[in-house]
Order: structure tokens, then C-alpha cells, then sequence
């Protein structure tokens, strides 16, 4: 039987990762569970930025400056819909478009989110499984100063300047974790599950917030560890040192730890981080030193292996 793997992820850090793992397992062996929280109704259409942004991703789609959407781009309905007085703030680029309108389309019809990722997923060439964590919508909501923010409506019109004061996970309560997702942390090979350096408040705690899903880490037999989003106490892309400070917490590796410990057993931090090891241990929580900046793609995959490495050590 060989070891697999379950890697959570949302968002542009988590995906880097997530090619690594996908460069150094097989299709079979790793099943990648993504946040759908940051997922809205826009223009009449639904759209997943974190599901799209890592099936753009591992089928080498993606847009590479951006880090959403996808390369060779073009936006002639942006432009199109700008000159109509539409709504522009959220940037829809053609080819992107194309797959909002289909994955609309599905949903309509009736079929789930799941058997819709499934589809693209597939016809976009990705081999590795990627599944939404529920089949239930579940809408991160920022907590701020100005009041309680619709997460797109915080993160891209915004640009993340609210002070944020907390965050709400509307209709996690009434969410159920899917089918493939319960059977993908049921497996008997699973030999560990990895939380990918992502945001901890606003793309891992919305599918750690699915009823049954923090209760299911904590009973694996497996380790659960998870990769550092802050580095020498700046987050590599994104507010999370911001959210951390607003927050009045730390904007250190050991804070992250800290949240994530009613489900880690493992915490790999940047070399950048080294003196906060035995901080982290001191947590009962094993750590291990590496290189978590994931500039190219040898660092993502070296990023995974040592990732696995280290599981396999704590196990
Ligand atoms: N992020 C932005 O900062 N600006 C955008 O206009 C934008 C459009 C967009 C369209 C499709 C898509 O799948 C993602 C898009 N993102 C955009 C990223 C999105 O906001 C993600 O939620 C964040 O990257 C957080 O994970």
C-alpha cells in the first residue's frame, strides 16, 4: 500500500506548495482539499477564487505575475463592461470568464460543487483530485472597523485596509464536510496531512470551521503538520501579518503554531525562524528548519519533499 497524503490549502501560497506536492506525488497520492469560504456570487456568476487558483496552478495555467487567473490573458470584457458603467472592481479576465460561466451553468443544473471541480479540474489537464471542503456554501466574513465585510469585498475592492477585528464564517454551522473529503481523511494509507503556508484566518480556519473537520485531524492516527505563512515575522504575500498585528497577535512562526495547536503535530518553519523552534516545541508541537520561501519550482518541490520528510520523521 503507498503512504497518501491530504494537503489543505486557499490561495496563492498554499498552491505553490501544492505544485511541489503534485511534482513529487503521484495523481493517486495526494488529494488536495481546498477552502471555499472566499467563493461569492459576482455578475450572476459563482465563482472560487482558491479552487481556481490552484487548478490553474498545478495544470501550469496560472497567471505568474498575478498568482490568480490565468497566463495570456486578455480583458476585452472588463473594458467592455467598464464602458457599459458595469461593475469593475473585481478583475474577470476572458479566458478566466469562461470557466465561471460553465462552472455556473453545472451548478444550476444541479450538480454539486464537487462533481464541478472534478469536471474542470479534469479538462483543464490537472491530474491530482481537488476538492472543495463542503458542497455547502460557507462565506467568510471580515470583522472591521467599518463593519462586517463580504471577504472580496475586504480582500480585492478594499485592498485588505480595514482594521480587521475578527472574522465569521456565515453558514459553516449548517455545512456538512462532502462525501470524498470525509473518505479522503478515512483512508488507511493516509500517512499525514499538511496545512500549505497559507492564511490561517481567512483560508485554513474556514475549512477547519466544517463541522467534523478539526475532530477528524485530531483523531487521525497520522500527523498533521503545517508550513509557516510568516517568515522573520512578515507574511510572504497577503495581509496576514497585518490581520496578526490588527489582531493583537504576534506576527511570529510560534503564533501561528499557537493557533493551529488543538490539531498540529508537526510545524515547519523558515531558517529565517530557526530561534522560534524551540518555542514551537515547547508547545508540544515537533518542528523542523527549511527553506519555506518558494521562489521557483525547485524551491516548491524541496518545500515538499522536506514537507514529507518530516512527516514521515514525526510519525
Ligand atoms: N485578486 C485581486 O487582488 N484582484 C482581482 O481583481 C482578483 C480577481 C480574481 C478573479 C478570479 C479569481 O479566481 C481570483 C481573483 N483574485 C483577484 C484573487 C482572489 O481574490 C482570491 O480570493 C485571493 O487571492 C485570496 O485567496
Amino acid at each position: 500500500m503507498t503512504d497518501r497524503y491530504v494537503a489543505i490549502t486557499g490561495g496563492i501560497g498554499g498552491a505553490k506548495l501544492a505544485l511541489g506536492l503534485s511534482k513529487v506525488l503521484a495523481a493517486d497520492d495526494v488529494t488536495f482539499i481546498v477552502n471555499t469560504g472566499d467563493d461569492f456570487e459576482h455578475l450572476g456568476l459563482t465563482i472560487c477564487p482558491d479552487i481556481d487558483t490552484l487548478c490553474y496552478t498545478l495544470s501550469g495555467l496560472a497567471n505568474p505575475e498575478l498568482g490568480w487567473g490565468r497566463a495570456d490573458e486578455s480583458w476585452h470584457f472588463m473594458a467592455a463592461l467598464d464602458a457599459l458603467g458595469g461593475e469593475t472592481w473585481f478583475n474577470l479576465g476572458d479566458r478566466d470568464l469562461a470557466l465561471h460561466v460553465e462552472r455556473t451553468r453545472r451548478l444550476k443544473s444541479g450538480e454539486s460543487l464537487t462533481a464541478v471541480t472534478a469536471h474542470i479540474a479534469q479538462a483543464l489537464g490537472v491530474e491530482h483530485r481537488v476538492l472543495p471542503m463542503s458542497n455547502d456554501r460557507i462565506s467568510t466574513v471580515v470583522l472591521t472597523g467599518d463593519g462586517p465585510l463580504a471577504f472580496q469585498h475586504y480582500f480585492v475592492r478594499d485592498k485588505c485596509a480595514p482594521e480587521v477585528t475578527g472574522f465569521r464564517f456565515d453558514g459553516a454551522d449548517r455545512a456538512a464536510l462532502s462525501a470524498e473529503v470525509v473518505q479522503a481523511l478515512h483512508d488507511d494509507a493516509l500517512a499525514g496531512v499538511i496545512i500549505c503556508p497559507s492564511n490561517p484566518y481567512v483560508s485554513v480556519d474556514p475549512v477547519l470551521a466544517v463541522p467534523g473537520m478539526r475532530d477528524r485531524l485530531r483523531a487521525l492516527t497520522c500527523p498533521v503538520i503545517a508550513i509557516s505563512p510568516i517568515v522573520g515575522g512578515a507574511a510572504i504575500k497577503g495581509p496576514t501579518a497585518k490581520m496578526m498585528a490588527e489582531l493583537g497577535v504576534p506576527s511570529t512562526a510560534e503564533a501561528v503554531a499557537k493557533h493551529y495547536r488543538d490539531v498540529l503535530d508537526g510545524f515547519v518553519v523558515d531558517r529565517a525562524d530557526a530561534a522560534l523552534a524551540a518555542a514551537v516545541e515547547a508547545l508540544g508541537i515537533a518542528s523542523v528548519t527549511t527553506q519555506t520561501v518558494m521562489l521557483t519550482l525547485a524551491d516548491r518541490i524541496d518545500l515538499a519533499r522536506d514537507s514529507l520528510e518530516f512527516l514521515h520523521r514525526i510519525k
